[in-house]
């Protein structure tokens, strides 16, 4: 009897050292709107809860504001280690993120920035350059039409924004409406958001096909809504990729898949490969080492149907060449 005492205490003492020693990182995810958030949830979960003495606890907020604030809020209570944070929209996190650097929990600052940021306590930052991805996505249709000498055409172009008020819709419309003024022939007929959906996408290209005489080249501001414009477009008896040049954002497999057989353009690159990033600095600080403030951008490309559009910053990659390759 004594024996299975004893043996019952070293277990609970070996249980709660585990438990002493045992790392909580707190995940507040926006939800599942696109094929880019699904990468970017399974990238991080699988190398948080692979990650040896690591402990996930995730929350889906369903792309709600007020569940991203339960949710910090329950971290907070639960005392937990770290605290990842991607904001679905840009403002109103104030008040629950100073609560956050109140509990003394270090935040690390992922996709989607909150305009507080320069407000806020936080131990590192990494997301993508949105305004440089949108200038890029206008500069690609500008310089892709006039490689096939039609640089100098009147064209008829719509811009399908993000999620309204999302860092990543107003940094990629900042850049699309700056890089318009390049390309003086492109004329803006449509400008609406499709909230990062596929179905919205379509929804929103079915009433421009309705609605406008003519449109030309769409702007999507990620590939998820350009997948659902080139359903509405096929579905309208057009050619997706012909009769209207379609430029997305993202570069997730089904884009590449899209391009490869005809029906897209080109996708912008915007890595939701993040764990890359967060599993060597929550390491680093878990050694009592400090990082800057600055938002790391990851190095990004361009891909398209033929490769060789030189967009400045980047020359595109054709996108059947690396296919293979690509991780989400
Ligand atoms: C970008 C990210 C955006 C993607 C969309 O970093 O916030 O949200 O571009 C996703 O696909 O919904």
């Amino acid at each position: 009897m004594k024996k299975l005492l004893a043996l019952a205490l070293g277990l609970v003492l070996v249980l709660n050292v585990a438990a002493w020693a045992e790392v909580v990182i707190a995940f507040s995810q926006i939800g599942q709107e696109s094929d880019w958030r699904t990468a970017n949830t399974d990238d991080l979960k699988s190398a948080i809860e692979n990650h040896p003495g690591w402990k996930l606890v995730y929350d889906d907020a369903q792309q709600k504001q007020e569940n991203q604030i339960k949710a910090l809020r329950n971290f907070i209570t639960q005392d937990v280690n770290y605290i990842l944070f991607t904001g679905v929209v840009s403002t109103g996190w104030d008040e629950v993120l100073k609560e956050v650097n109140e509990a003394e929990i270090p935040l690390l600052l992922i996709d989607r920035m909150p305009d507080c940021a320069d407000k806020i306590e936080y131990v590192a930052a990494f997301g993508g350059d949105f305004v440089e991805e949108g200038r890029r996505q206008v500069a690609w249709a500008g310089e892709y039409l006039k490689s096939i000498g039609m640089g100098d055409k009147d064209v008829n172009v719509v811009i399908m924004e993000g999620t309204t008020g999302a860092s990543a819709q107003t940094g990629r419309t900042e850049g699309n409406l700056k890089a318009l003024k390049d390309y003086p022939h492109l004329k803006l007929v449509g400008q609406q958001s499709g909230n990062f959906t596929r179905a919205e996408g379509q929804a929103v290209m079915e009433s421009w096909l309705k609605s406008l005489d003519k449109i030309d080249v769409l702007i999507a501001q990620n590939d998820d809504m350009a997948l659902g414009a080139i359903d509405a477009i096929k579905a309208a008896g057009k050619v997706p990729g012909k009769d209207i040049i379609i430029v997305g954002c993202d570069s997730v497999k089904a884009a590449f898949d899209a391009i490869v057989a005809g029906e897209m353009n080109c996708t912008v690159e915007c890595t939701p490969l993040y764990s890359r990033f967060v599993v060597p600095t929550i390491e680093a600080l878990e050694k009592g080492e400090k990082f800057s403030k600055t938002v790391v951008h990851p190095e990004e490309g361009v891909f398209d149907t033929n490769g060789g559009i030189d967009l400045g910053t980047v020359k595109s990659t054709k996108a059947a060449d690396v296919i293979s390759t690509r991780q989400y």
